[in-house]
């Protein structure tokens, strides 16, 4: 069973009582989670897919939820979603209604209330290992989100794998304030703590204090909450009581990682992975936690490190290699793109993620960087350049863009757009953000006179990325 700790059986057995998930001020025990989630369930009908506007809520919990015990796989809309986004989202899942919170456009497509407190114990049969979980969109370099397709095995075999590193356990307090509509936050946060039968504690935003605040064992944050966290140290020295401290989805900086492990007595764990085959390597409990390296191979991982001809690479803990993963986590394809499925996964079952890194003869791997400058992570979100161009060609005051992301001690890397054009900056971040979700917003727009080309008209992004 997927959720395990939802288990009916279970909960009609005493397990009703304790807290499984607090979130938005709200706290549902494991039995209010079975009976609402499971009413969700009933009221979804025949439905093939829905939208889920994963805004951190109780009603995007027990949507979620509801999805899994039906078998209808959701689609994770980011909260502050804009209509250019929302509207593609939509249409290329194939969702026929929102189920939970509604926004403000909802686009046409019918609304499914949750109730939270209808109550239902009907039983459901377990669907299908292979069948889909959820559809979630991430940015290529180019054009709009694809729909990675996630199976219900491949959610069970990371948090399996994730609990044997971490011995992560149903006595643990899992603690998180990231967005619901990525893998970080949702998958492994809040359905990770559904499948072990911890209990998850959402902090809304994840402040040093509200980190502080939590009385966790199990923390998961971005880097730049890492980042945070350490400019604050009486926060920071709250976190000592805790058992283990999980950063990933970008690489946490070294002195970040030391301050951590001196403020908090706690080397971090980081991990690595993606939407499309989510956490592959991680440090473990019981094992060295180096700082800048992402650790080994997950129960049912394996990796190949190889040069542009496709050839191995050593293993000597310096030569870089684009890293490749085989795995049981891995995603089904991207939802109606064939081709740009077989670009990154192949008939033998491996993905090539696009990173390149390097291993040492101990099997210690460590993230070099992306093989792209145009996949930016900022935050931890992943943004494509592309899409923010594409965003920006269709305002009329733009004749040409190029955006690229710049190294920033808080986000890791701050999205900067270059415009030829005379609209003024404050309108163009306005108008991405209208378009698209907040985070993908430029930080700063330059206007300039022209873009640096080379011979073949191809702008010259490297050397943006080095203007002060
Ligand atoms: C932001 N703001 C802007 C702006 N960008 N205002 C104008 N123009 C812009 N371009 C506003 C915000 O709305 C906010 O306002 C304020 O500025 C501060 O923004 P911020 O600096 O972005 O901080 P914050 O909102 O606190 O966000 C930082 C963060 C966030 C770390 C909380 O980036 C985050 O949640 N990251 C997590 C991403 C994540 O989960 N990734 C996982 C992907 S899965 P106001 O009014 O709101 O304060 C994955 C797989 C794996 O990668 O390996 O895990
Ligand atoms: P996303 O699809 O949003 O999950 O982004 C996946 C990408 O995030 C990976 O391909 C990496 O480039 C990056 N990433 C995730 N975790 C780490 C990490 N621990 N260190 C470095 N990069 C990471």
């Amino acid at each position: 069973m997927l959720l395990a700790s939802l288990n009916p059986a279970a909960v009609a057995a005493g397990a009703d009582l304790a807290d499984a998930v607090t979130i938005g001020g709200t706290t549902l025990s494991r039995s209010d989670l079975v009976g609402a989630a499971t009413s969700v369930a009933e009221r979804l009908g025949g439905a093939r897919r829905v939208a889920v506007l994963a805004t951190p809520t109780p009603a995007t919990v027990l949507a979620v939820t509801g999805c899994l015990i039906a078998g209808v796989p959701f689609v994770p809309i980011p909260a502050d979603v804009g209509v250019t986004e929302r509207a593609h989202m939509l249409t290329d899942s194939g969702a026929q209604a929102w189920l939970g919170e509604l926004p403000d456009d909802p686009g046409g497509l019918p609304h499914i209330p949750v109730r939270m407190h209808a109550r239902s114990w009907h039983r459901y049969a377990e669907p299908s290992p292979s069948a889909l979980a959820y559809i979630m969109y991430t940015s290529g370099t180019t054009g709009l989100p694809k729909g990675v397709q996630t199976t219900r095995a491949a959610v069970a075999a990371d948090i399996d794998a994730l609990a044997e590193a971490w011995q992560w356990n149903a006595d643990d307090t899992l603690v998180h304030g990231l967005p619901l509509f990525h893998v970080h936050g949702l998958v492994l946060g809040l359905l990770g703590s559904l499948r072990i039968g911890n209990r998850f504690v959402h902090t809304g935003k994840p402040t040093p204090e509200a980190y502080a605040a939590a009385g966790g064992t199990l923390y998961f944050g971005v880097p730049t909450v890492w980042s945070r966290v350490v400019a604050d140290p009486d926060a920071a020295r709250a976190l000592s009581s805790a058992r283990l401290l999980v950063s990933g989805s970008a690489p946490l900086p070294v002195p970040v990682f030391d301050k951590l492990t001196e403020l908090t007595g706690h080397a971090p764990v980081e991990r690595y992975g993606s939407t499309e085959s989510l956490i592959t390597l991680s440090t473990r409990v019981d094992g060295e936690r180096r700082p800048g390296w992402v650790g080994f191979p997950l129960r049912g991982v394996e990796t190949r490190l190889v040069d542009d001809a496709g050839e191995p690479v050593p293993h000597d803990g310096e030569t870089i290699g684009h890293l490749h993963v085989r795995a049981p986590m891995l995603f089904k394809g991207y939802l109606n793109r064939p081709e740009a499925t077989a670009e990154v996964l192949g008939d033998d079952g491996w993905y090539r993620t696009g990173d390149v890194a390097v291993i040492d003869a101990e099997g210690m791997h460590r993230i070099v960087g992306r093989e792209s400058v145009d996949l930016i992570k900022t935050g931890g979100f992943r943004v494509g350049a592309g899409e923010i161009e594409t965003a920006l060609l269709e305002h009329p005051g733009v004749r040409e863009a190029a955006v690229v992301g710049m190294p920033d001690a808080d986000l890791g890397q701050r999205i900067v757009a270059y415009v030829v054009g005379d609209a003024s900056p404050e309108e163009l971040i306005d108008y991405v953000g209208q378009q698209l979700s907040g985070h993908k917003r430029p930080r700063e727009v330059r206007i300039v006179a022209e873009l640096p080309r080379n011979a073949m008209g191809k702008v010259l992004k490297k050397e943006l990325m080095t203007c002060p």
